[in-house]
């Protein structure tokens, strides 16, 4: 009989995932769910068939070079692979896989859930209740700013990016994008939209902006400094992609000035450190910070890891499996 391979999964999965993984393959469970540190990581790449590890695991070249002869496949938990060095890995001649497509719809709720707290005060109006006296209603107070018929600018037409759109399109925004490419004509009239080439021209004209982009070597602080500034003062930014992609010191200086009206941020450039000037913000009802939420459904997890499972089971099998990321996609 051939051998199980040994499967090391860096954090706690959902337990039908959790038992499944068990009954295919030589499981090795984080019953605790503590993140493992870079010695831990180290010791699961010199003894790992396959490892999964999750956002919160850099796995970078310099880890990948105490990784064993026994180690054949890196399957994340998660889309954006910028956790992982994957030119260091594909070049050992590992497999990559990553979970597309499943949490699509869940992470495009939560950009719109976004969009429609920071323009409705949903954080701030949810606290007075329950943390204040409160004293009355008044035709002036606690004034949003209406979201119909306003331009939303998506950074990032891919999946999410359209799955957005489709959730815009309904609440009546007008939907704009810049993105590497047009997308096919045939999205682009089912959902109105109007592509932007340059986007520091769509920047400058829009009311909202949700950043929908992988992070990679290219867009790593897509909006700088400089390109923050092209926004203008009554605007909302929103991200639900990656922190990295925001030049997040700038965005904090511009929301201090009164440069942009608001934010919402589900995701860091240092997660999970957030800094005490955001904190700050956040607290005097400016921006909206969720701690990574955007994907997390009971439902889209439990698709993630089958996911994992299906590309573990195809590679151990000797097919090609479904979700492999190839050097082209980063
Ligand atoms: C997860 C995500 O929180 O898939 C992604 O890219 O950011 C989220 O869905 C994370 O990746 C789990 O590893």
């Amino acid at each position: 009989v051939r051998k199980k391979p040994l499967v090391v999964l860096t954090r706690k999965l959902p337990d039908v995932i959790e038992t499944r993984m068990c009954e295919l393959f030589n499981t090795q469970l984080n019953l605790d769910d503590t993140p493992m540190d870079k010695e831990a990581l180290a010791k699961a790449l010199a003894t790992a068939d396959v490892l999964v590890p999750t956002v919160t695991d850099r796995i970078d070249a310099e880890l990948l070079a105490v990784a064993g002869p026994q180690l054949q496949l890196i399957a994340n938990f998660g889309n954006g692979v910028d956790n992982i060095d994957v030119n260091a890995a594909l070049e050992r001649g590992l497999t990559v896989t990553n979970t597309p497509g499943v949490l699509t719809e869940d992470t495009a709720d939560m950009t719109m859930a976004l969009i429609l707290a920071v323009a409705r005060r949903l954080v701030e109006g949810s606290r007075i209740i329950p943390e204040s006296e409160w004293d009355g209603w008044s035709p002036t107070w606690m004034l949003g700013r209406r979201i119909t018929g306003k331009r939303l600018g998506i950074i990032g037409m891919g999946r999410i990016g359209q799955a957005l759109a489709r959730r815009a399109k309904a609440f009546g925004l007008q939907i704009h994008y810049h993105n590497r490419r047009k997308v096919a004509a045939q999205v682009e009239e089912t959902l109105e939209a109007t592509y932007w080439d340059s986007l520091d021209q769509m920047l400058a004209r829009m009311d909202i902006v949700s950043i929908n982009c992988p992070h990679t070597p290219a867009t790593y602080h897509l909006l700088s400094a400089r390109r923050l500034s092209h926004l203008q003062p009554h605007s909302i930014l929103v991200n639900t992609a990656r922190g990295e992609l925001i030049d997040e010191a700038a965005l904090t200086r511009m929301l201090e000035a009164g440069q942009i009206a608001g934010a919402g941020l589900d995701v860091f450039e240092h997660e999970p450190a957030v800094s005490t000037k955001l904190i700050r913000l956040a607290k005097a009802g400016k921006v909206t910070l969720l701690p990574h939420m955007g994907s997390a459904t009971t439902e889209g997890r439990i698709d993630m890891g089958e996911k994992v499972l299906i590309n573990i089971k195809t590679f151990m099998d000797g097919h090609r499996p479904p979700d492999r990321v190839l050097p082209g996609m980063l």
